[in-house]
C-alpha cells in the first residue's frame, strides 16, 4: 500500500486527506489528516469516495470531431497545432474578443487555471466565463463600494461568535465552514450562543437553530432591511463604530427610516416580534458573525441581498474584531477588481454585460455565441468547468456552443460539454499533478496547502500548464524551453541571495519585449525545472506569489514562524509551502492590521451604494411582478441544492452515491396530496424552458407551493442510461430569470408546474 498526503477536492473546504492506494491505483482507505493545519483530521462522507473520481471513465487521448460528429483519437503535436492555428486564425480575423476562456478552476485546482491566463493573454482576450460569476460576483460588486476594491472578500468565523447568522446556506450539507456539521453542532447546543437561520425550507441547519425564520423563499431583502430598519429606526446601531470605520451613514439612513417593518415582516412572512428579537439580539452581541451563501445569491434581489448582509454586520459594528467577519489576505486573489463602464471598464460585445472582478457571466454566454453579431464569440477553450450542464439552460448553452468556430475542452472525463466541442484534451487528475487552490480564505492566521502527486498519471494525459504552454508555443508566441535560463536558475536555487534569475530574466526580457507577459512560463520552465520534485514545475506560480505575499505583508508572515526579510522572506515561505505536504500557515496578522485591509484610501468603509438603495426603495414595487400568482407554473422550484452525495459535476460515476442515488424532488405533504402523489412517485416537471421526469420525496421540511431537487445529479456516465443518473436542473433553469445587475441566475426561484406520472416512467 502506498500512503499519501493529498486534499479532498469536492468542495471548498479542501480538508486534508491521507490517502492509501493498491498497486493498481484505487484509493483503498481515505481518512481527514489531523496534520492539516485547518480541517485537522476532519473529512465528511464524500471524501471517503474518491476514488470514483481517481478511476472513473477518463479521458485517455486528445480527441478530434469528425464531420459525422463523432470523435476520432489524435495526437497531442496534431491537436496542439490545429488549435493554435485555429486559435491565431480567429484573433487575427475576428479580434481576440471573439474568443472566450471559461472556467479555470474547481473546488480543487486553480493552479492551471493561472496558466491559463497566459493562452488568454496569447489570443488577447479579457473575457473569462466562470461559475464565480454564477454566485458570488453580486457579492463582490458590492465590496468594491464598501471595501474599495472588489477583491476584499471576507471570512465567516461563525464559530468564534457568540450570535450567529447562517441565511441562505446549508452548512450541514454544503460546508463552507471547517467542519461544519460539528460546528453547527457545537454552536447549537453551547446555551451562551444563539443561532439564527433564515431559509424558507427546515434546512438540516436550520434544525438545529435556536430561531429559525421561515422566510418566504425570494423575500430576504424584506426580512434582512426590515432587520436593519429596527436596528436603525430604534437607535441599536453602534455609533461608535460607525463614527470611527464608516462614512456616509447618514445617506443611507434615511432610506431605513422610512421603512414600516410590519408590512415588511408580512411579506417575508415573518413575525414581526421575532424581527425585533433578531435585530436586538444581533445589536446588543458582543460578537457577531453570519455566514451567507446561494440561498440568497440564487434567488430574487441577490445583488441587493449582499449589500444588506453586510449593512447588518456594518451598523452593528460587528466587523473586524475576533468573533466578527474580518476582510483577509490571500495567497494569490482568486479574482481582480473590475471597473465599472462608464469608467473604462470592459464589457461585453453582444449584449453590453460588465465584468465584476474580471469575470462575465455564464448567463449571458450564450447570448454572446448564437446570433449573427460581427463581434460574436467564435471560440471558447473550456477548463475545469462544464457550462452546457452547469451553467442556466442545457439547451440554450448547447445550442450555442455547437455554432462556435472552435470550441476547445480540457478535462479529465467525457462531458456534456466536451460532447458538443471540436477537440477535447485529456487533463491529469487532481492526484497526478501538483495543484492547489486559493480557497484559503482565514483570519487572522491564513494558510495554504501546495498538495504533491500521489497516483502515476494515466498515460497520454497531461496537466494544464503544460497544455497551455504547447499552445501558445505553437501560437508562435514564446518557445517551448529556455536552456540558457534553465542552467541559471540551477544556479539561482543554490544561491537565491544573488538573484541571478531575476537579473538574467530582466536582460532576456529587455531583448525580447514581447515575452514579458509569458514570464510565468518562463518561470515555469526554469525556476520550475530547478525545483526539488521532478513535478513541481508548476510551483513556479506559488514562487511568484509567495514573493508577492511577502512583500506586501511582510510582518504577518514573520508572524507565522520566519525570521527572514525582504527577497529571503519569500523564498523562505515558498520552501516552507513546497515541503509542507499537509499545507502550512502562511500569515498571522494582527486586528489592527484589519483595517489596513480595506482599499480606500481612507482605510473606511464607503456605506453608501446609490444603485442599491434605489433598489431598496424601489423594493415593494419590483417584487409585485414576481408576486403575480402564476396559474400556469403555480411553484416555486430550488433548482439545485447541496445533499450527502453530490459534489457539482466533480463526481460523475453515479456508483460514488451511497443514498439518494437517483435526484429526488421534494414536495410538501399537502401539495403531494393535492396531485395524489405518494412517496417515491414520479412527476414530470416543466419550466418555461424545459421540462423533465423526477422521483419524488414528500416531506414536512419544505413548505407548501415550494419543490426542490439537488444540483449535482444527471451527468451521462458510460454503461448507464437516462434512469440511473438523476436530472440536471439546468434543464429547467432559464438565462433571463436572473439577477438585472450581476446576472447571476435564480436558481433557486424557478417557477414549475407537475403533473403526475406515478411509477418510473420507461
Ligand atoms: N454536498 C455538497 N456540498 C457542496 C457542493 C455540492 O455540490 N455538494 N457544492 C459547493 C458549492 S460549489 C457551493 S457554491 C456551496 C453552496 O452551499 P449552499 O448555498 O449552502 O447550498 P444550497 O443547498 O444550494 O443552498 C443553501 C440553502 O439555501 C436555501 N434557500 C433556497 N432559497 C432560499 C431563499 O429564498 N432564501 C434563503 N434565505 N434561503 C434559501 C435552501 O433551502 C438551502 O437550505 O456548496 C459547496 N458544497
Ligand atoms: N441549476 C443549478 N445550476 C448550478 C448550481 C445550482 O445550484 N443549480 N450550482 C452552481 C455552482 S454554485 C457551481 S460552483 C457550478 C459548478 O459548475 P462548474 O464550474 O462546471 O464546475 P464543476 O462541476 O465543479 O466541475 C467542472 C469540471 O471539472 C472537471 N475536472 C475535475 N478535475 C479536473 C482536472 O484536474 N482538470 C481539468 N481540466 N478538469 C477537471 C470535472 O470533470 C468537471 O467536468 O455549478 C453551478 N450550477
Ligand atoms: S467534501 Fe467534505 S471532506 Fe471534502 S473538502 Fe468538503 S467538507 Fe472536506
Ligand atoms: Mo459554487
Amino acid at each position: 500500500m502506498i500512503q499519501n498526503n493529498t486534499a479532498c477536492i469536492l468542495c471548498s473546504q479542501n480538508c486534508g486527506l491521507i490517502i492509501e492506494q493498491n498497486e493498481s491505483g484505487h484509493f483503498k482507505k481515505i481518512v481527514g489528516d489531523k496534520n492539516h493545519p485547518v480541517s485537522k483530521g476532519y473529512l465528511c462522507q464524500k471524501a471517503t469516495r474518491l476514488d470514483f473520481y481517481q478511476n472513473q471513465a477518463r479521458l485517455r487521448s486528445p480527441l478530434r470531431k469528425k464531420g459525422d460528429g463523432t470523435f476520432e483519437e489524435i495526437t497531442w503535436d496534431i491537436a496542439i497545432a490545429e488549435i493554435a492555428a485555429k486559435l491565431v486564425h480567429i484573433r487575427d480575423t475576428h479580434g481576440g474578443t471573439s474568443i472566450a476562456y471559461v472556467g479555470g478552476g474547481g473546488q480543487g485546482n486553480h493552479l492551471g487555471g493561472a496558466f491559463g491566463s497566459m493562452l488568454k493573454t496569447a489570443c488577447e482576450t479579457p473575457y473569462i466565463y466562470s461559475a464565480l460569476a454564477q454566485e458570488k460576483t453580486g457579492n463582490f460588486w458590492v465590496n468594491g463600494f464598501l471595501f474599495g476594491k472588489q477583491n476584499t472578500n471576507y471570512c465567516e468565523p461563525v464559530a468564534e461568535a457568540e450570535y450567529v447568522l447562517i441565511v441562505g446556506a446549508n452548512p450541514i450539507k454544503s460546508h463552507g465552514l471547517p467542519k461544519a456539521p460539528r460546528t453547527i453542532s457545537e454552536i447549537s447546543k453551547n446555551p451562551n450562543k444563539t443561532l439564527v437561520v433564515i431559509d424558507p425550507q427546515r434546512s438540516e441547519t436550520a434544525q438545529k437553530a435556536d430561531i429559525f425564520m421561515q422566510v418566504k423563499s425570494g423575500k430576504d431583502a424584506f426580512l434582512l432591511s426590515a432587520l436593519l430598519a429596527y436596528i436603525i429606526q430604534n437607535e441599536l446601531d453602534n455609533k461608535e463604530f460607525i463614527a470611527q470605520r464608516t462614512v456616509e451613514f447618514d445617506k443611507i439612513k434615511p432610506h431605513f427610516d422610512k421603512i414600516s417593518i410590519s408590512e415588511y415582516a408580512a411579506i417575508c412572512g415573518i413575525d414581526e416580534a421575532l424581527i425585533m428579537k433578531v435585530a436586538t439580539g444581533i445589536a446588543h452581541a458582543k460578537t457577531f458573525a453570519l455566514r451567507s451563501d446561494l440561498g440568497i445569491e440564487h434567488s430574487y434581489n441577490s445583488t441587493l441581498n449582499a449589500y444588506l448582509v453586510r449593512l447588518l454586520f456594518l451598523v452593528t459594528g460587528h466587523f473586524g474584531r475576533k468573533g466578527t467577519n474580518t476582510l483577509h489576505t490571500f495567497l494569490f486573489p482568486l479574482l481582480g477588481h473590475s471597473k465599472e463602464p462608464e469608467n473604462g471598464g470592459v464589457t461585453t460585445q453582444v449584449t453590453k454585460t460588465k465584468a465584476i472582478g474580471k469575470l462575465f457571466p455564464p448567463n449571458v454566454l450564450p447570448l454572446e455565441i448564437d446570433n449573427n453579431h460581427p463581434k460574436r464569440l467564435r471560440a471558447l477553450v473550456v477548463d475545469s468547468a462544464n457550462p452546457v450542464a452547469n451553467y442556466a439552460n442545457v439547451t440554450a448553452q448547447r445550442e450555442a456552443m455547437q455554432k462556435l468556430d472552435l470550441m476547445v475542452v480540457i478535462d479529465v472525463a467525457m462531458t456534456e460539454s466536451a460532447q458538443v466541442a471540436d477537440y477535447v484534451l485529456p487533463a491529469r487528475s487532481q492526484y497526478e499533478k501538483m495543484e492547489a487552490t486559493f480557497f484559503n480564505l482565514e483570519f487572522p492566521h491564513n494558510f495554504f496547502h501546495l498538495r504533491h502527486p500521489i497516483s502515476k498519471p494515466l498515460e497520454n494525459t497531461l496537466d494544464e500548464p503544460e497544455i497551455y504552454h504547447r499552445i501558445v508555443s505553437a501560437m508562435g508566441e514564446i518557445p517551448r524551453s529556455f536552456p540558457v535560463l534553465a542552467a541559471i536558475a540551477k544556479l539561482d536555487r543554490k544561491f537565491p541571495d544573488l538573484k541571478l534569475l531575476p537579473l538574467s530574466l530582466g536582460i532576456t526580457i529587455a531583448f525580447k519585449p514581447k515575452w514579458k507577459k509569458y514570464s510565468l512560463l518562463i518561470l515555469k520552465e526554469t525556476l520550475g525545472k530547478a525545483l526539488p520534485y521532478d513535478y513541481a514545475k508548476v510551483a513556479a506560480f506559488v514562487w511568484f506569489a509567495a514573493q508577492m505575499y511577502a512583500k506586501k505583508y511582510e510582518k504577518a508572515v514573520q508572524r507565522a514562524g520566519f525570521k527572514e526579510k525582504g527577497a529571503a522572506l519569500g523564498e523562505a515561505l515558498f520552501d516552507k509551502i513546497l515541503h509542507s505536504k499537509s499545507g502550512t500557515f502562511i500569515s498571522q496578522h494582527t486586528f489592527e492590521e484589519h483595517w489596513d485591509l480595506v482599499r480606500h484610501k481612507d482605510k473606511k468603509v464607503h456605506l453608501e451604494i446609490p444603485e442599491m438603495l434605489k433598489w431598496l426603495d424601489d423594493l415593494p414595487i419590483q417584487t409585485k411582478a414576481q408576486d403575480i400568482e402564476n396559474k400556469q407554473y403555480p411553484f416555486n422550484l430550488l433548482a439545485g441544492e447541496r445533499r450527502s452525495y453530490n459534489a457539482s459535476g466533480i463526481m460523475r460515476n453515479p456508483a460514488w452515491r451511497k443514498t439518494e442515488q437517483l435526484s429526488l424532488l421534494k414536495i410538501n405533504p399537502a401539495d403531494a396530496e393535492r396531485y395524489n402523489i405518494k412517496e417515491g412517485d414520479w412527476v414530470k416537471c416543466f419550466s418555461d424552458i424545459g421540462a423533465i421526469k423526477i422521483k419524488t420525496t414528500i416531506t414536512e421540511n419544505i413548505p407548501q407551493g415550494m419543490l426542490s431537487m439537488p444540483h449535482g445529479y444527471g451527468y451521462t456516465y458510460p454503461d448507464q442510461d437516462e434512469q440511473s443518473i438523476g436530472v440536471l436542473p439546468n434543464q429547467l433553469s432559464s438565462l433571463t430569470n436572473c439577477d438585472p445587475l450581476a446576472k447571476t441566475p435564480y436558481h433557486k426561484n424557478v417557477k414549475v408546474a407537475i403533473e403526475k406520472i406515478g411509477l418510473r416512467p420507461a
